[in-house]
């Protein structure tokens, strides 16, 4: 399959292509709107050296609790079991994923606008930004599985058609992340890469891949030097704690033995001047809970007094 002439991250290839630099900044704000914000300078610089920022207790706890009173409602919600944004376990019932979050709750919405997490999100993308993609990812105790090494740009831009680097997740640990639920892990530093991956993309690959993810899974030989280059991070932390990882940073996670859920929120800010074309892998969009098309209006920021309303 030619790739298009506007597509910079070949990937989902027929034959193995080598590795690059990737070609977009990592921070792309610039002289005042760089230092116009909540991250300092050490933050900022720790950012592009690792492409993830860890921030531990940044969510009010009595805020925590109330979503997770929500996911508990949730979990016995026909409408929502059932809604094609919902996605269990393979082979169980359990709730893995529910995407589209932020369109379900007046609450989840209001924080992808809180005023904090806005100014940094400008601060890293330069720009007005919307939500490309929201979920939690439930990973309940002893059932939760875990998800293989992957860039989230590399789908991102062959499924979304995502055309640059300019995009970050917010991750807000809802229960307490530890060593032995399944923490989110990182490669620092493997940001700064691109993987291209082999293996052509099925139409409707999101109904397997979100379960268990066989594509855009970069090979063992470019994990293994990464991974021997960088080293893994595991970050843990009491529930509201904050990681935020930039949308080419190397991340997976392992299965949750524990008995204990660790349940993430995940917020995916894109660029307004990075909005999603046809998909680089050649298939149709995807649904928009998976990559926002119609919703791409810049965000305003929701008024502290908004974040607290019940509601
Ligand atoms: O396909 C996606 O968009 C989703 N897949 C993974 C493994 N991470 C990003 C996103 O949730
Ligand atoms: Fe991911």
């Amino acid at each position: 399959m030619e790739t298009r002439s506007d597509d910079l991250y070949p990937t989902r290839l027929e034959r193995p292509m080598s590795r690059f630099e990737r070609l977009d900044p990592i921070v792309h704000s610039t002289g005042r709107d760089r230092s116009d914000g909540p991250l300092s300078d050490t933050d900022l610089a720790r950012y592009e050296r690792d492409g993830f920022l860890v921030f531990n207790q940044f969510l009010d706890p009595e805020l925590v609790r109330r979503f997770r009173e929500d996911l508990r409602a949730y979990e016995n919600d026909e409408s929502v079991l059932h809604s094609e944004g919902t996605i269990t376990e393979p082979g169980k019932q359990e709730i893995r994923s529910i995407f589209g979050i932020h369109e379900l709750s007046e609450r989840f919405d209001r924080l992808t606008r809180d005023p904090r997490i806005l100014d940094m999100v400008h601060q890293l993308l330069g720009s007005d930004v919307y939500i490309h993609q929201s979920r939690i990812n439930y990973k309940p105790g002893f059932h939760g599985k875990g998800f293989d090494w992957h860039s989230d740009f590399e789908t991102w831009h062959a499924e979304d058609g995502m055309p640059r680097m300019r995009s970050v997740s917010f991750s807000i640990a809802l229960t307490d992340n530890t060593p032995f639920n399944g923490p989110l892990m990182l490669v620092p530093g493997s940001h700064k890469t691109y993987i291209p991956c082999v293996g052509r993309t099925p139409e409707d690959n999101y109904q397997s891949s979100l379960k268990k993810q066989e594509l855009g899974v970069p090979s063992g030989q470019d994990l293994n030097r990464e991974i021997e280059r960088h080293g893994i991070q595991a970050p843990t932390g009491p529930a509201g704690s904050l990681i935020i990882f930039e949308c080419n940073t190397l991340h997976g996670s392992n299965a949750n033995m524990s008995p204990w859920p660790r349940s993430n929120l995940f917020f995916v800010y894109n660029s307004v001047e990075n909005k999603l074309r046809q998909p680089y892998c050649g298939n149709k969009p995807r649904p928009d809970f998976l990559g926002n098309r119609t919703s791409t209006e810049a965000l305003t920021p929701a008024w502290s007094r908004d974040l607290h309303k019940v509601g």
